[in-house]
């Protein structure tokens, strides 16, 4: 019987031994006076203290007065004990709150010692350590993972010649232009202020209402309406610096680049109506995605891919290289790849890593500058400043996650929870204390700035070149497949379709006739629109850019099914020939897989062979997987069509195009749930053992979609 490999079994075993052995080892049990359980020390184990280091010999119980009597203000380690328990939070970031995070290595696969002096781009093979935080940006710290939204991707390089932060996010525009309006921004995308709903959502009146106003966010609005804002994973999904920066060499001289991150295994999302039920019936499918396949040793991977280029082409590039709301096309500037990220560790301790963690834009080392895009240069500001505020004194890079990890030297000290101070009679400088003076500045190898010439009067003005907020959008839209560009109709008709106030509904649509008509045709079509006047245009819209193969998932889709999950339900006395071939096709894949079946015990197959199950049925529904495969006895079978739960999983899985595989006995499930006349290329039937690698292969695209015009009213309106 090939070994389970759908729930990361080294891991998840380890882990229970260790626990296990723990116990045994340590612990004896008593019972306590009130019938309460005390597990007491073993000899050599470790023992109970206070923070203070003092043994404790009650846990259960506090310190009173009689057996019934009041609770005793002496009690030091009731005290203790709750004052820290009640003093666990920080706040929860204003943005990005929700996230998680591992630990990796970037390691340098093409030398840019042509171009930048920074330690970390000068030797082919080193590996340098990371810590990468991925994010949803609007809901709050215990929001569900597959709302519609950006996803952050903030990787920290601990490199010899200090920390870089490239706080990225998954898409390469943003919002707006200015960082002034951010707080407008995130206040129209929270839950608005009155009723504090809806919780991680952008489908409601004030965000909108805000778009409405911001011709500028077009552009960002095109790709987070797009599938991009609902990756199957943060393993499926790219990420961009988004801002242009500089890299310097050793003479100063300058080179403009824009970073990009792209997955090793292609770029995938799920469908909206998944997404919806994804978030009922596993709120935490990213991160767990993430940690699982950290543990089985399937170590996420992403290449860094550079675009560099000079003056000469910020000149002559049809938009400004400064705003954050344009990209520029791999066409036209074509993507280096410089390197890979590994993650290759999950974290010890969520709070004291992936919490604290504190980004900054800020934090670059000597090489890489900041180029004087008006949203990066507000960053610069607002990430250190955040870190005060949530980690609550000025020593958060005292912290172990934000330390450097290269020697650091420096005449900062004390304040809140400061951990180490400098050593020695010299706390500033210049001083004269020789060698005792502690560490000297040195104007070689130190952190230089590039020395931009800048000039003109101090005004609050957006320039010029950055008034063509719609010809990028454009470019963006007619780049996509027509499946995704009629998820992008789709996501603007139903986040629409939740304002209420039909004015707002159509000042979106006028800017839509910008971008494409059939686009605003459809929206407004879908919403029972009158077509409204196009919006006033600051500049005319280019409409002939060329379409962009990298802007499109479908384009930049995997090549096979590595990777991904496949959920295979089971009855019992299912062909143990056919799960034992789809398990070894699966593996073969590189793939990994879970046995849903009617109890979490699992099932006797054919051959008297015992599986356990990963999910019970209404545990386990086909939104939580790649694809699926159904095999069933004659009689479970019967059993699976009596069973709405089984129901779903069918119908959810065809309506979300996944590639379906069953046995014969299936059809009776089929017919009850309503699709026997609509099985279609993307349902394979598995007549014998051998069928189970073709329907992998099959498998590669992830998604069957020619089926969708099939099942949605959307589409045949
Ligand atoms: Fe952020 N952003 N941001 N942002 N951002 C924060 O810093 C801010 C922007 C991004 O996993 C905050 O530590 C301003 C663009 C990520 O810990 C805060 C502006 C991009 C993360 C902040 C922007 C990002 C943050 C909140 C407009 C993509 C999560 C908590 C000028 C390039 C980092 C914190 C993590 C977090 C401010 C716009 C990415 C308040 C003022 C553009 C991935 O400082």
């Amino acid at each position: 019987m090939p070994s389970h490999t759908g729930k990361t079994p080294g891991s998840r075993r380890g882990e229970t031994a260790k626990a296990g052995a723990r116990i045994s080892t340590s612990y004896g049990e008593l019972q306590g006076g009130g019938g309460e359980t005390h597990q007491t020390v073993a000899e050599g184990a470790e023992r109970l203290t206070t923070s203070q280091g003092a043994p404790v010999a009650d846990d259960q119980n506090t310190l009173r007065q009689g057996d019934r009597g009041p609770a005793l203000m002496e009690d030091f380690h009731f005290r203790e004990k709750v004052f820290h328990f009640d003093h666990e939070r920080i706040p929860e970031r204003v943005v990005h709150a929700r996230g998680y995070g591992a630990h990796g290595y970037f390691e340098l696969t093409d030398s840019l010692a042509d171009v930048t002096r920074a330690d970390v781009f000068q030797r082919v093979g080193e590996r340098t350590p990371v810590f990468v935080r991925f994010s949803t940006v609007a809901g709050s710290k215990g929001s569900f993972d597959l709302a519609r939204d950006v996803r952050g991707f903030a990787v920290k390089l601990y490199t010899r010649e200090g920390n870089w932060d490239l706080v990225g996010n998954n898409i390469p525009v943003f919002f707006i232009q200015d960082a002034i309006k951010f707080p407008d921004l995130i206040h129209s995308v929270k839950p608005e202020p009155d009723r504090e709903f809806p919780q991680a959502q952008s489908a409601h009146d004030n965000f909108w209402d805000f778009i409405s106003l911001t011709p500028e966010s077009l552009h960002m609005i095109m790709w987070v309406m797009s599938d991009r804002a609902i990756p199957r994973s943060f393993r499926f999904m790219e990420g961009f610096g988004v801002h242009t920066f500089r890299l310097l060499d050793a003479q100063d001289r300058s080179t403009f680049v824009k970073f990009h991150w792209k997955p090793k295994l292609g770029l995938q999302s799920v469908a909206w109506n998944e997404a919806v039920k994804i978030n009922g019936a596993d709120p935490d499918f990213h991160r767990r995605d993430l940690w699982d396949a950290i543990g089985s040793g399937d170590f996420p991977e992403w290449e860094l891919g550079v675009q560099l280029f000079d003056d000469a082409f910020a000149e002559s590039f049809a938009f400004d290289v400064l705003d954050p709301t344009k990209i520029i096309p791999e066409e036209e500037i074509p993507v280096r790849v410089v390197g890979r990220l590994v993650l290759d560790r999950r974290v010890d301790n969520f709070f004291a890593e992936t919490e604290q963690v504190a980004f900054c834009t800020q934090n670059v080392p000597p090489g890489i500058d900041f180029s004087d895009d008006p949203l990066l240069q507000g960053r610069n500001f607002s990430y250190l400043d955040t870190q005060l505020k949530r980690l609550g004194g000025p020593n958060f890079t005292h912290l172990p996650i934000n330390a450097p990890k290269c020697p650091f030297a420096h005449f900062q000290q004390d304040g809140h929870m400061a951990m180490r101070n400098p050593v020695g009679r010299a706390n500033y400088e210049p001083n004269s204390w020789g060698e005792q003076g502690g560490p000297r500045e040195d104007p070689e190898r130190g952190f230089h700035s590039f020395a931009a010439e800048e000039r003109g009067p101090k005004t609050r003005r957006r320039p010029e070149s950055f008034a063509d907020h719609y010809s990028q959008a454009r470019q963006f839209f007619v780049s996509q497949t027509p499946i995704e560009r009629k998820h992008i109709g789709d996501a603007l008709t139903f986040e629409l379709s939740k304002v209420e106030r039909p004015d707002i509904r159509s000042r979106v649509v006028s800017h839509l006739l910008h971008v494409d008509r059939t686009l605003a045709r459809t929206v407004a079509d879908g919403l029972g629109l009158d077509m409204p006047e196009p919006a006033k245009a600051a500049r005319p819209v280019v409409d002939d850019l060329p379409p962009s193969d990298a802007l499109s998932i479908v384009k930049r889709g995997p090549q096979r099914f590595e990777g991904r999950k496949l959920g295979i339900l089971l009855t019992e006395g299912a062909d143990a020939g056919l799960f034992n071939a789809l398990v070894a096709a699966v593996e073969a894949e590189k793939a990994v897989y879970e046995v849903i079946a009617p109890k979490i015990g699992g099932v006797v197959l054919s051959d008297g062979a015992k599986v356990p199950a990963d999910q019970k049925i209404d545990g386990g529904p086909s939104v939580l997987y790649d694809a699926v495969a159904i095999v069933a006895s004659p009689a479970g079978a019967t059993l699976l069509a009596g069973d709405s739960a089984a129901k779903d999983f069918a119908t959810d899985a065809f309506a979300h195009c996944k590639f379906i595989a069953y046995s014969a006995e299936v059809m009776v499930l089929f017919e009850k749930a309503g699709l026997a006349d609509d099985i279609d290329a993307g349902c394979i039937a598995l007549g014998g053992p051998k069928d189970a690698a073709a329907f992998l292969k099959a498998c590669a695209p992830l998604r069957f979609w020619d089926r969708e015009p099939k099942v949605d009213l959307d589409a045949k309106a």
